[in-house]
């Protein structure tokens, strides 16, 4: 195996006996497979749109390019069972659109033909369309380079699509923009091409950050249409007494489907990691029976499912290979898999239910109480405008600062840690994604109630100093929030605002938000822990000239630097 795609892969190079996250060489080779089947299909979506027909088949490979890319995130599917099944799926389709009187395109990509091949027979195949094998064939570094950054970027856009279109389905049957799909699919398409051209597959880069703007905002909409326009409030995050049920992950339909369906039964529900923003929803915090948040981030899963005294369900990434302690209560829904595990399907919560029934529960109510105030969505945030700019006008506010992105188990994640933990006490952080555990387990901003916490704006009124935005699924909130100060300050771009931006990557969906930045022409980015494996010395000097982009480096000098607005 060799995979790359994401920030802790081994040594910083690559994972290639078995993954840092677990995942084996025969998953691994799958998921490449499945990639190119992914392309080949692409290839078939492109000449049915281009001849007019297939309809009915179109809609069917719209969603399923969206779930079987979603399958080969980091930490997503590690059933490589799962991922031959999408396969055969592609491999089907294709079939289909020929039945319906589409031609064969001519790429050859598009001649592929591994429907009923052996699971022996693909893991044969896939090897020919590994990275290493694609870079022998493309012989150009930075080219490549480009090429990869892409295919994680695509990873990213296609992972927050299906979210978009979960919502939509529930919302009115419908799903993402059909000129999103066109684009997805030309995309894969030209990624079909192992050709050196530098220019192309740059522009491709930039499309998917335009086109992933657009899915952020859909989502954005999709979520408060839904669920109702997030607002601040105080989470519990200590346990109550009763039977309980554990969600993590992004995906908000199957968190309310499961509320609806314990409503009554006595049984509380809990969101662990990048599901603590559900409770921020009016319509998911009205269930009197969302108890709380419980735990960390994603990385801690394997001792907190451990310790959970209930079942646990992970709706998308980031999920763990279970211990042994807790794998007869784990359950995964839609594009998530382990071998061996329960999958829900149809939202039918019912074994889950009754598997909460049977276990023990929290034996006693937690005292005192904690609480964790969340939910600074734009909606929130963009009514101090005034407030803030008349602050920063006035010398009050010193600076934005904008740590967010993922989180991980690497040491050096720290960084994150003490940026905020050193800012000084007239700066505002904006946070999102994982990476906000990283400020909220601190010891200064661990608690609500800290007078170090609170910022007072000019009318008197105090707000956190620490603003949490969200999941990455809601990277769209800052993106506002900076576009609308820089509006209201008249300012050119939004660099030119009191803004910082430290962003912590690990998986794809951050590949796509650091396109969406730079299509958005986001300039002076720290990124870390640690550069993508994957950006070559000439490519990474590209987007140091264009974008300025840096690594993260120490935190007290990289902090000095941001206040200097540098
Ligand atoms: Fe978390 Fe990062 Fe899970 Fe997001 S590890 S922020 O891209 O998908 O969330
Ligand atoms: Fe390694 Fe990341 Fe790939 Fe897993 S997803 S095999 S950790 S590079």
């Amino acid at each position: 195996m060799f995979c790359r795609q994401c920030e802790q892969t081994a040594d910083h190079h690559a994972c290639t006996t078995v993954g840092v996250c677990g995942k084996t060489p025969e998953t691994s080779a799958a998921q490449d497979a499945l990639i190119h089947v992914l392309k080949s299909v692409a290839l078939w979506c492109t000449a049915a749109r281009a001849s007019g027909t297939a309809a009915n088949v179109l809609a069917k490979a719209n969603t399923w390019t969206l779930e079987a890319t979603f399958s080969t995130l980091t930490n997503v599917n590690f059933d490589e069972n799962r991922i031959l099944e999408y396969i055969q799926q592609g491999e089907a389709l294709k079939k289909e659109f020929a039945a319906a009187g589409v031609a064969t395109p001519s790429h050859p990509v598009a001649h592929l033909d591994w429907l009923n091949k052996t699971e022996s027979q693909i893991q044969e195949a896939a090897l020919l369309v590994s990275v290493p094998e694609r870079a022998k064939l493309m012989n150009h570094e930075d080219a490549f380079s480009l090429h990869e950054l892409a295919t994680y970027g695509m990873k990213g856009l296609c992972a927050y699509a299906e979210h978009v279109h979960q919502l939509r389905q529930e919302i009115d049957g419908s799903s993402v923009d059909e000129s999103v799909m066109i684009a997805i699919h030309e995309i894969y398409a030209k990624l079909a091409d192992d050709t050196a051209d530098v220019n192309g597959l740059l522009q491709a880069a930039l499309k998917i950050g335009e086109v992933n703007t657009s899915v952020l905002a859909a989502l954005d909409a999709a979520h408060a249409e839904l669920l109702g326009a997030p607002c601040p409030t105080p989470v519990r995050t200590s346990a109550v007494k009763g039977k309980c049920i554990l969600v993590s992950g992004h995906d908000m339909v199957d968190l309310y489907h499961l509320l609806k369906q314990t409503e009554g039964t006595g049984i509380q529900v809990y969101t662990h990691g990048e599901m603590l923003p559900a409770h921020s929803y009016p319509k998911l915090h009205a269930f009197p029976h969302l108890a709380g948040s419980y735990g960390t981030a994603w990385q801690n899963q394997n001792f907190e499912f451990s310790c959970f005294p209930g079942p646990v369900v992970v709706t998308t990434n980031c999920v763990l290979k279970p211990r042994k302690i807790y794998e007869d209560r784990l359950y995964t829904i839609n594009a998530t898999g382990l071998s061996g595990i329960k999958h829900v399907k149809n939202r039918d919560f019912s074994a889950v239910i009754e598997q909460a029934k049977q276990c023990k529960g929290f034996e006693q109510t937690a005292e005192p109480a904690t609480f964790r105030t969340i939910g600074f969505n734009h909606r929130a945030v963009l009514p101090l405008a005034d407030q803030i700019i008349e602050a920063a006008t006035a010398g009050k506010l010193s600076r934005i600062l904008l740590i967010g992105g993922c989180d991980g188990s690497q040491w050096n994640r720290s960084y994150f840690t003490d940026l905020a933990d050193e800012s000084p006490e007239d700066s505002i952080i904006l946070t999102l994604g994982c990476a906000k555990n990283r400020i909220l387990q601190s010891e200064k901003f661990k608690s609500d109630d800290l007078v170090t916490n609170q910022i007072t704006l000019p009318n008197g009124a105090t707000i956190p100093r620490v603003l949490d935005m969200g999941q990455c699924n809601d990277s769209y909130s800052a993106v506002v929030v900076a576009l609308e100060l820089a509006k209201a300050m008249k300012l050119e771009s939004v660099n030119e605002l009191p803004l910082s931006l430290a962003i912590s990557h690990l998986e794809q969906k951050a590949a796509a938000v650091l396109l969406t930045l730079l299509h958005l022409g986001v300039k002076n980015i720290r990124l870390g822990p640690s550069l993508p494996a994957y950006i070559s010395p000439g490519i990474l000097s590209v987007l140091q000239q264009n974008y300025n982009i840096m690594p993260v480096g120490d935190p007290s000098s990289d902090l000095k630097m941001m206040m200097e607005g540098k």
